[in-house]
């Protein structure tokens, strides 16, 4: 079996090369124009940043390393073996994402063996979780506990003692995979902290998934089956949104990855990015404990009534809109299949159903989203429900697990390539006046 580490190492004399041949003869090729809008408007658009590993298209949505998710869930190996018999492993598209290789299921199988190698926390981590107040919202503990895993960091260690800089994407690999691999615990002795007894226990016999659910206190097929589609579909959304691009930025400055993806979470742990999915269970539940009060049924009706009371809040629908995507987010499409297939009369799930008829509609109306359909935080909390996982301040932390495995996969072509320190130009408010008064 090809290793993961073979793999890459074979991969990263060609891939430089050809990063130094695009730069020294089309180097100055221009490739965009930067207009006042989108200076002042959160650079939508503009193209400014390298990503290997997955691409969204407006139209289409994300493609990881070219592949659609009905792409991934076709060929990617699975939990039972049998390509297309249930949802791809996580450790599939980690592969997938570092080496753009379709990965073989003994090759998986070796990687997750690697991850549950690397798992072990820090003596100190545990401890430093448990004292925290209840009451810390989950993502700030998630934060905490990673930031606090970065004794273990090889790279820094490395870089400390003066490596060659050709050298770094070696270690920085290592702490890749620790990260990753410590994730699952950190995020479930956060949950069992505040929600339960405190008490975590692994079953490293299954995959990543399945363990994490075990660990979370979660034993039943299905749930680990929507643990793997879960963890897949949030892995990787390009490299503009905040928390990948927070994790490249920081990481362009030589902070080793524990600390790089420790800023991640921070920009994922907002209501706009990877906070949305706690809020869409806040938005249900609060339109359904206001029409049971009021002796209402939660339909068309109703709803548009609710999202109306939303919008002249000025106060946004959690859930929909993007800041690319201008159609409905294939993620939504993917998580809508397996509650089609899983949970066909779940309430909660058709209330998700008819808020899709009706907010396209409304949003239009409203007239001022540019994209009036569901992202993935529109779906993914009513699943989790679905199952007794109801505890929806804690849903970002599952978002968190999963994003590490895009950003950090960028983060070692980052230091593979040699790419430099991030440092965009900022300009004046005179500066701009002074463009168009010329
Ligand atoms: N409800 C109400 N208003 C919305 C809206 C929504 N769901 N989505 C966008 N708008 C508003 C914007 O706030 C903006 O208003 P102003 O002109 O008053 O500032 C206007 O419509 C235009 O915004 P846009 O160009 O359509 O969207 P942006 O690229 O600026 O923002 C996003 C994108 C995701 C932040 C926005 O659609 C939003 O706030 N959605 C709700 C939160 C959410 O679901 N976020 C999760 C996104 C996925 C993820 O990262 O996890």
């Amino acid at each position: 079996v090809t290793t993961l580490q073979e793999t890459l190492m074979a991969q990263v004399p060609g891939k430089q090369a050809e990063l130094a041949k695009l730069k020294k003869e089309h180097g100055s090729h221009v490739i965009g124009e930067v207009t006042i809008d989108q200076c002042i408007g959160g650079a939508r658009g503009i193209k400014a940043m390298l990503w290997e590993t997955s691409n969204l298209d407006p139209e289409e949505g994300i493609r990881f390393r070219g592949l659609t998710i009905p792409d991934c869930q076709a060929v990617l190996p699975t939990y039972s073996g049998v390509k297309g018999d249930g949802e791809p492993l996580l450790e599939s598209l980690l592969w997938l994402l570092l080496t753009s290789e379709v990965p073989t299921k003994e090759q998986v199988d070796s990687l997750t063996a690697e991850l549950h190698s690397r798992a072990e926390l820090p003596a100190h981590v545990i401890p430093l979780l448990n004292s925290l107040p209840k009451d810390m919202h989950p993502m700030t503990q998630f934060s905490i506990g990673l930031n606090a895993c970065q004794t273990e960091s090889v790279f820094a260690k490395a870089y400390n003692d003066g490596v060659p800089k050709t050298d770094y994407h070696e270690y920085v690999l290592e702490d890749i995979l620790s990260v990753i691999a410590k994730l699952p615990e950190i995020a479930a002795i956060i949950y069992r902290n505040v929600y339960h007894d405190g008490v975590v226990n692994k079953d490293t016999s299954l995959d990543y998934s399945g363990n994490f659910c075990r660990m979370l206190g979660y034993d039943n097929p299905s749930f680990d089956e929507l643990m793997r589609l879960y963890l897949c579909i949030h892995t990787d959304h390009e490299g503009g949104n905040a928390s990948a691009h927070t994790t490249h930025l920081v990481g362009s400055t030589l902070s080793d990855p524990y600390i790089s993806y420790a800023a991640g979470l921070n920009a994922l742990a907002g209501p706009l990015h990877g906070l949305a999915n706690q809020e869409v269970l806040r938005w249900i539940q609060a339109l359904k404990d206001k029409f049971d009060a009021e002796g209402k049924a939660v339909n068309e009706e109703t709803i548009t009534e609710f999202a109306w009371e939303t919008l002249n809040a000025k106060k946004v629908i959690p859930g929909y809109g993007h800041a690319v995507l201008r159609k409905t987010d294939p993620r939504y499409t993917c998580q809508r299949e397996f509650a089609l297939k899983h949970m066909p009369d779940d309430e909660l799930f058709k209330v998700v159903e008819t808020i899709y008829q009706v907010m396209p509609g409304i949003l239009k109306e409203h007239g001022k989203v540019a994209n009036p359909y569901p992202n993935v935080d529109s779906h993914s909390g009513v699943l989790l429900w679905h199952y007794g996982f109801t505890q929806y301040q804690y849903y970002t932390v599952l978002f968190g697990v999963s994003r590490a495995v895009g950003g950090l996969c960028q983060l070692y072509w980052d230091r593979a390539l040699g790419l430099p320190l991030e440092r965009p130009k900022s300009v004046t408010p005179e500066w701009l006046w002074s463009q168009v008064k010329k």
